[in-house]
């Protein structure tokens, strides 16, 4: 069943066609036979088309591991990611999960990390219903960043995707069942960010306060947006900013292209909510490369623009699939280029003061776990290999801020 799913999960208009040419066939006049006969070939080919277009992307490939050949630069075994980054005074983090066997080159590659889950509402409010918090994995993590001197990210607060996860599910019954909407939602707001950044007040230096707001050119549709509008967005801040007055708050969206329709209308949203006078210190650009290879000097253009609002920027969750460099001559190489240009167009940007990449290892990636990628290997989005050798994308990242450093 899973593999006819992969095989025609994605491509539901070639079934819709075959579907159509199958009962164009059975209803049609028996005494066209020439007519039904063309009818049922063709949806034979357009079913071998798609079982054959199925296979090419779904069939795993490999690609040469060149890099193991190639020599590195002596001074990388001295000189860190993290050592080149202090020295220009920006950051350069990691999503981090609790994985002690990591934790040593963490501490020598990073001057900054984001808990990839551990600071997520599913995982801090673990009962709902009466309010109950478990901080400790949070504050394990990072105590961990504090002793090694690394600054920590909060990712996130609000954000609307994903029930259980992203808000607690009891929130969906509360808010169906209140007869002021958006009173109700207030108040789930304003005790969820006192409670969290409360907690960590002082030690979380910048925190995402609402995470993913967009869906398209629109607000995703979630208990937030549902029972606020965009205020929601407004409201969040506000409350953040009187908790914790010290802290850069920021609005984290992953934009897929920054000179379409959905990058416009982030632009629009951020120039609102500064005229609204919303006190948004800055904003995450995710930059997952998933379906599509971001267009560099776009992003550079988008990072001015949000500069030119007065907002700070950083890239807050960078990967790049590997597959997306499938008719590259040395795939691996393309990556590393790719890693190397987003963080020289924001190095270059005096808006932009950092970039976190998500995830160190191919070994362990988000993008193996969740379907379509995870049929569509290799993702190896990271820029360590399964095996802890260097990709050209730590090359990449390491000649981009040695380069910075030495201008
Ligand atoms: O990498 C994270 C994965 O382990 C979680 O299951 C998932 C849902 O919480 O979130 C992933 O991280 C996401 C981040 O929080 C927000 N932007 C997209 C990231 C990748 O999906």
């Amino acid at each position: 069943m899973k593999i006819i799913w992969q095989l025609f999960g994605v491509h539901i208009s070639f079934v819709a066609i075959i579907v159509t040419l199958l009962l164009a066939w059975l209803v049609w006049p028996r005494k066209y036979p020439q007519t039904r006969k063309r009818l049922l070939r063709s949806s034979g080919i357009i079913l071998l088309g798609s079982i054959l277009l199925g296979l090419n992307t779904y069939w795993p490939r490999e690609y040469d591991k060149n890099y193991l050949d190639q020599d590195l630069p002596a001074e990388i075994e001295t000189t860190s990611l993290k050592d080149l980054a202090d020295a220009r005074d920006f950051y350069i983090g990691v999503a981090l999960t609790p994985n002690p066997a990591h934790h040593s080159l963490i501490a020598k590659e990073f001057n900054s990390v984001t808990a990839e889950n551990h600071l997520k509402p599913g995982r801090l409010l673990v009962d709902a219903a009466n309010w109950k918090f478990d901080f400790s994995k949070a504050d394990e993590l990072l105590t961990f960043a504090e002793a090694n001197g690394m600054r920590m990210r909060g990712h996130t607060l609000i954000w609307g995707k994903f029930p259980g996860m992203t808000f607690p599910k009891q929130w969906i019954e509360q808010i169906n069942g209140a007869s002021d909407k958006k009173q109700t939602m207030e108040a789930l707001i304003k005790r969820y960010i006192e409670t969290v950044m409360g907690h960590f007040k002082g030690r979380i230096p910048a925190w995402d306060v609402v995470n993913e707001p967009m869906a398209g050119k629109g607000l995703y549709p979630s208990i937030f947006s549902n029972s606020m509008g965009e205020e929601y967005i407004d409201f969040s801040f506000h409350v953040a900013r009187e908790v914790d007055p010290d802290c850069s708050l920021f609005l984290n969206e992953q934009i897929q292209d920054y000179d379409g329709p959905q990058g416009t209308a982030f632009l629009a949203l951020l120039k609102r909510l500064v005229e609204r006078g919303v006190p948004i210190d800055g904003v995450g650009l995710q930059s997952h490369h998933i379906n599509r290879i971001h267009d560099t000097d776009a992003l550079e253009r988008y990072i001015r623009s949000i500069g030119q609002l007065g907002l700070k920027v950083e890239i807050t969750e960078l990967d790049v699939r590997l597959r997306l460099f499938g008719n590259e001559k040395d795939p691996y190489q393309a990556q590393g280029d790719q890693f190397k240009k987003i963080v020289e167009v924001c190095l270059n940007d005096p808006a932009c003061s950092g970039v976190t990449l998500w995830g160190l290892t191919d070994r362990n990636n988000w993008m193996d776990s969740v379907p379509p990628f995870k049929w569509k290997s290799p993702n190896a989005p990271n820029m360590f290999d399964e095996d802890m050798n260097r990709k050209p994308a730590y090359l990449g990242i390491w000649n981009a801020l040695n380069e910075a450093t030495s201008n």
